[in-house]
């Protein structure tokens, strides 16, 4: 073997050998690439090493000096290759970098101020004894409308009032129509499919999202969320109906929270109220309540004269924005950071 072809051979190693020692993206991949260039038997430093014996006596020196040269480039890149993993692979430029400067603060995610609300309210629902149920968001008349004993002619089921929905690829004009689809526009839909489903006696809350065509506006929204709340046993009345509800109020709100009913009308209740909390220096609406309308027992089959009951309905963003002083709705569906940040 002539010296110049033994130099192009330690060169092509060194490249090789480096390349692939940079390229180790774990500590068993650079294991592998180390035998396979300084492995004691049959690395293939040792192999052209071997061929250094071949070299004319006159080439030797030159050789042996070149070999020693490329063995220690080629440990070289190996020490480089082990130090980056073993800080964890990462490698740092310094030009994007500086790692003597303070850490910055990592944002990290988490849930929405409404969920954290809904989920803070069935704690405190759940430590009165009502369970969670969940209904759909898709309804029929039937559990919108019919078994809560609103009638067809009722301006509540006007289209303009509701989100009807097409079915079957065909807009429903007819919003009396038993086919009609439209997303719930409260919650009390879940009173009627639980009662369907349940003998008496019935405590749940229901949370979950209700749909208007309300004009936006710093108390409504198009969607929105309500917690729903029925109690039906042999002999539940409007007294128990406030103290469940100043429970509520004052776990929710605080102990200085004062509740007030105003007489109100609900197609599904009997007598019906609207809810009212002292907050802040005033009166602010948050639901409405009141007993069971015997036409809805009735209708999903309880017996009026052997049960009574309950039901509420309560904005839940009106309770979020209550208790963190909150004064536009619109805030919470912004996706805006530096505000949803703060919960
Ligand atoms: C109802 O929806 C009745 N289903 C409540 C009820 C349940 C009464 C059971 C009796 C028995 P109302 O339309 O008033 O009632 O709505 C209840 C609450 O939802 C309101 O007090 C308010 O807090 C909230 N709310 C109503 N519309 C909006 C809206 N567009 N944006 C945000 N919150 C709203």
């Amino acid at each position: 073997m002539d010296l110049q072809a033994f130099l192009t051979a330690l060169d092509e190693l060194t490249k090789q050998a480096s390349g692939d020692f940079a390229a180790a993206g774990d500590s068993e991949a650079l294991e592998a690439a180390r035998v396979q260039y300084l492995g004691a038997r049959s690395g293939r430093l040792k192999d052209v090493q071997k061929q250094m014996g071949a070299l004319p006596k006159e080439a030797k020196r030159e050789g042996g000096m070149s070999f020693n040269a490329c063995k220690t480039k080629v440990q070289a890149a190996l020490e480089e290759a082990t130090e980056r993993l073993g800080s964890g692979g990462a490698t740092v430029s310094d030009s994007a970098i500086d790692p003597t400067l303070p850490g910055t603060k990592l944002h990290i995610g988490r849930t929405h101020p409404i969920t954290q609300t809904i989920e803070h309210l069935k704690d405190i629902m759940g430590r009165l004894g009502f369970s969670v149920v969940e209904g759909p968001e898709v309804e029929d008349t039937w559990h919108n409308f019919i078994a809560l004993n609103i009638p067809e002619d009722h301006p509540a089921r006007d289209p303009l009032d509701n989100f009807y929905l097409t079915v079957a690829g065909k807009a429903v004009v007819d919003a009396s129509a038993s086919e009609a689809r439209l997303l719930r526009s409260q919650t009390s839909t879940v009173q009627i499919r639980v009662m369907e489903n349940t003998p008496p006696p019935v405590r749940i809350i229901s949370l979950g999202r209700v749909y208007r065509p309300d004009p936006p506006d710093a108390t409504h929204f198009p969607m929105f969320h309500q917690m729903e709340g029925l109690w039906i046993d042999t002999s539940v009345n409007m007294a128990q109906l406030k103290s469940v509800l100043r429970l509520f109020a004052t776990s929710y709100l605080g102990s200085d929270v004062s509740i007030r009913f105003r007489p109100s009308f609900f197609p599904f209740t009997e007598p019906s109220v609207e809810a009212d909390f002292y907050w802040n220096g005033s009166w602010v609406e948050f639901g409405g309540a009141g007993m069971v309308d015997p036409n809805v027992l009735k209708a999903v089959g309880y017996d009026p004269e052997e049960v009574t009951g309950f039901a509420f309905g309560l904005g839940v963003e009106r309770l979020c924005m209550g208790r963190h002083n909150v004064t536009d709705i619109r805030d919470l569906y912004r996706n805006d950071l530096r505000f949803l940040h703060q919960f």
